[in-house]
């Protein structure tokens, strides 16, 4: 079959199936790191058991305490949660689905249940070499990185300067200025930037500068912070003018979306530490829509993680040309939420959105995510597709493969580019 070959209702699943398994990915946010930020980036079994959704669930599926859990060893802790998630229970949850798939794609006899052999099978690679074997096992091109100038373990290696890996795009987070300004206004004067408490003319050109030489360091696809359901803009506050005063300038400046991650309620259970955080309510689209009716000439990316606020976000993405919409975050990164989700996208939105994004934190995991998500792809866009041949419309597969494309960081690419 070649690029102009006609689809037909025989022909679409099939196609459909195969251009979705096979396209290339670029995903749009991840806590993944390029191999030069050494210990950072998280790879291996014991790093997928140990990640903080499986965390959650280990804790109501077995007795045991926070601190006695937290003074564990690492490969203690995915002892527990092999032995308990998956041997005593079947892993019927996503996040436990998530780790057969990894283990099943990257060769391993899913069967034997032997995680011994997992683990001495897997010291025999360096991270370089398994990031190229993920990468292509999960036919993902490039993802964007997590970046935080105020950590103090990434911090000295944007410092010290390295070669970059180009697989691996930057995205400068700025939580720690949006969120706890009180906090971290001190420690930006640490760094040397003359910064007071008040958001004065003064701060405002400091935290100008900070943001430019981390832009010119780092140079990031995006400026991005995660946020509360009581996000307002406007609003009396420092947050407000940091925002208005020093992220949107900047962004404007230099043609880099501002992303907006809306919902999430830190610490709701702070024993849980990483795994802590949760959803308690859903978000106003107030600021979303005052942000992009009033900032034309920014653009914005915006993921929400509640499921009741997902109508209302598409619609508000329909209003306006500068604002896209990407992912199904977190707790909302289930199938039938997913399928859910990218049903209702489509059809208000068209190709004109970014479904997915892993929000990976262990490099294994770009296979599952992104294995899990083809598949339902394949099947809404079969459906969609379906119903327009229905219709007496004429398809490609070619177009099938353009669509993909778009869909697949596509898109995205051409909003930056907009
Ligand atoms: O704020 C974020 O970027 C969140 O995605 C994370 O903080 C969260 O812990 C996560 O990993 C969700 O998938
Ligand atoms: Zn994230």
């Amino acid at each position: 079959m070649n690029l102009h070959t006609v689809i037909t209702k025989a022909t679409l699943e099939k196609t459909v199936c195969n251009v979705v398994e096979t396209a290339p990915v670029f995903d749009i946010h991840t806590h993944l790191y390029d191999a030069a930020f050494g210990d950072l980036l998280l790879w291996g079994v014991d790093e997928l058991l140990t990640y903080h959704y499986l965390v959650a669930e280990v804790m109501r599926a077995e007795v045991i305490g926070y601190d006695e859990f937290w003074k564990m060893s690492k490969t203690q802790q995915a002892d527990l949660i092999w032995q308990t998630l998956f041997i005593e229970r079947s892993p019927v949850s996503e996040a436990c689905r998530g780790v057969v798939t990894c283990l099943n794609q990257l060769g391993f006899d899913v069967k034997k249940r032997d995680l011994a052999a997992v683990r001495k099978e897997l010291k025999r690679w360096t991270p370089q070499r398994y990031i190229n074997r993920v990468l292509e096992v999960s036919r993902v091109e490039r993802v964007v990185m997590t970046n935080n100038p105020f950590d103090p373990l990434e911090r000295p290696v944007w410092l010290k300067d390295f070669v970059r890996d180009e697989r691996f795009a930057a995205a400068l987070r700025i939580d720690e200025l949006l969120m706890a300004w009180d906090a971290n206004a001190p420690r930006l004067r640490e760094m040397g930037y003359k910064v007071g408490s008040d958001i004065n003319d003064k701060t405002v050109s400091e935290v100008r500068r900070f943001l430019d030489e981390w832009t010119h360091r780092v140079q990031p696809l995006y400026l991005a912070v995660s946020l509360t359901p009581d996000f307002a803009f406007p609003e009396d506050s420092k947050r407000s003018q940091l925002i208005e005063r020093c992220i949107l300038p900047h962004c404007r400046e230099y043609g880099i979306p501002f992303a907006l991650m809306i919902g999430v309620s830190r610490q709701v259970n702070p024993a849980l530490r990483l795994a802590g955080d949760g959803l308690v309510r859903p978000s106003s689209l107030d600021p979303i829509v005052h942000l992009c009716a009033n900032h034309p000439e920014n653009k914005f990316l915006v993921t929400m993680l509640s499921r009741e606020n997902q109508h209302a976000l598409c619609v508000t993405a329909r209003k306006f040309p500068n604002l896209h919409i990407f992912g199904c975050w977190w707790f909302l990164n289930d199938p039938s939420l997913i399928e859910e989700m990218t049903r209702m996208r489509l059809e208000l939105l068209g190709l004109s959105v970014t479904p997915q994004h892993s929000d990976c934190r262990v490099l294994d995991q770009l296979i599952y995510k992104w294995d899990h998500f083809r598949r339902i792809l394949a099947r809404v866009l079969t459906d969609k597709y379906r119903d327009l041949l229905d219709a007496g419309w004429k398809l490609t597969r070619g177009e099938i493969e353009r669509d993909v494309h778009l869909l697949l960081g596509g898109e995205f690419e051409r909003f930056l580019a907009r």
